[in-house]
């Protein structure tokens, strides 16, 4: 799973990619447009106490890969290598400048609405060209010869085009499955999830501000089901549930801090500032809640592992996402949720206790499942 990080020139991209993924970048990249590419793990105390439980010889996190391009901008998006970086991703993060600093410079006063709309923009610009070339294209075809498929095709470029026309980005499109199998290729930008990271500044009541950052800012008509990105508000029947749109807020420089700090220390930090957690673990989450995924576990005194899987995805798929060998042969799932295995101590006394449970090939796996596998292979 890959999420792009997005944004304006100077807000933070660079900075917010280093922490995510603890690389340790060379300050100025040769050519601007060349992309950084990372892993980030996946903060998971869930698994941070089962590996305390069992003191495996390994802990795997879960991971999300970034990729940091650029800056964004229309000539940015000509460009073939910038382009076909983002079409690539699975969902975009989109740092928007919310800090004050007058010695780093910003178009304009700091507006993290009028910012989001520019980008948002640009995204959807570079789309309609896209469409464009190939509704010329599928035309042509059209009249050389007839052909339902490509009807079809012609029939939805076109409401994509009118979409974008109305300044709406393409994920708030009404789509059947069938529509989006259709569009899959093009890999739209304007389709994709997006997670909107505000990049605040210090202040002393850092955890209030960050909570209170999207409200602030104006986004939370953006991430509910209220508004739209476009220029004009969407009319109440036309506001779908699932808009594929998150907010975080982050503040980079403390995170940077954090960074370099023990856990110990970073405990300690967080605290002070009135926080429970780091803003690039909220941010990790929300990105992989973006994305509709959740992590099961399996635990042992080899390997305490997270596994990353779609919601609603079936015991015997979820093994699957193991080996393909536990798939094909998988035979029942024992399983107990996190919580209830350390609550019990031990598997044993689990199942004297009759929590941990055995479960068949169509059972859900739920998010903090800890599972374990019986095969016949
Ligand atoms: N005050 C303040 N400065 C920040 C913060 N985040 C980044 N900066 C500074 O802003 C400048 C740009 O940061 P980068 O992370 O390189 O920004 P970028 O978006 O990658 O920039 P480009 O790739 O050039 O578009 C650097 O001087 C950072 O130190 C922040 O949260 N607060
Ligand atoms: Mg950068």
């Amino acid at each position: 799973m890959k999420t792009g990080i997005i944004g304006l020139p100077q807000v933070g991209k660079t900075s917010l990619f280093r922490i995510l993924t603890k690389a340790h970048l060379s300050s100025a990249p040769s050519n601007p447009r060349e992309a950084h590419i990372g892993v980030a793990k996946v903060p998971d105390e869930r698994l941070d106490k089962l590996a305390a439980l069992y003191n495996p010889k390994k802990l795997t996190h879960a991971s999300v890969e970034y990729v940091d391009v650029g800056a964004i901008g229309q000539d940015a998006l000509k460009e073939s290598s910038y382009v076909a970086h983002l079409r690539n991703v699975d969902a975009l993060a989109h740092v928007v400048r919310a800090f004050e600093d007058d010695s780093i410079p910003h178009a304009g006063p700091i507006e993290p609405l009028r910012d989001i709309k520019n980008v948002e923009f640009d995204l959807m610009v570079s789309d309609l060209g896209q469409i464009e070339k190939r509704l010329e294209r599928v035309e042509k075809d059209l009249k050389k010869m007839r052909s339902a498929d490509l009807e079809k095709e012609f029939e939805l470029l076109k409401r994509g085009k009118a979409q974008i026309e109305a300044e709406r980005p393409l994920r708030e499109m009404e789509m059947t499955p069938e529509d989006k199998k259709r569009f899959r290729g093009f890999m739209f930008l304007s389709e994709k999830p997006m997670l909107y990271v505000l990049n605040i500044g210090e202040s002393t009541e850092l955890g209030k501000d960050l909570e209170a950052a999207v409200a602030k800012y104006g986004l939370t008509d953006l991430v509910s089901d209220h508004g739209g990105t476009g220029v004009a508000a969407r009319p109440v029947e036309q506001r779908s549930a699932n808009r594929n749109v998150g907010a975080t807020a982050i503040c980079g420089k403390v995170e940077a801090e954090l960074a370099e700090m023990s856990d110990a220390d970073a405990a300690e930090f967080l605290s002070s500032y009135g926080l429970s957690e780091s803003g690039l673990a909220r941010l990790i989450r929300k990105t992989y809640a973006l994305l509709g995924l959740i992590s099961f576990f399996t635990a042992g005194e080899d390997e305490c592992r997270a596994w990353t899987i779609p919601v609603n995805t079936r015991a015997v798929q979820g093994a699957g996402a193991i080996h393909s060998d536990l798939e094909h042969h998988f035979i029942r799932a024992e399983t107990i949720r996190w919580d209830q295995l350390l609550e019990a101590g031990s598997e044993a006394n689990a199942r004297a206790k009759g929590t941990l449970r055995l479960e068949g090939k169509d059972y859900i796996v739920q998010d903090g499942d800890v599972m374990h596998i019986r095969h016949s292979g």
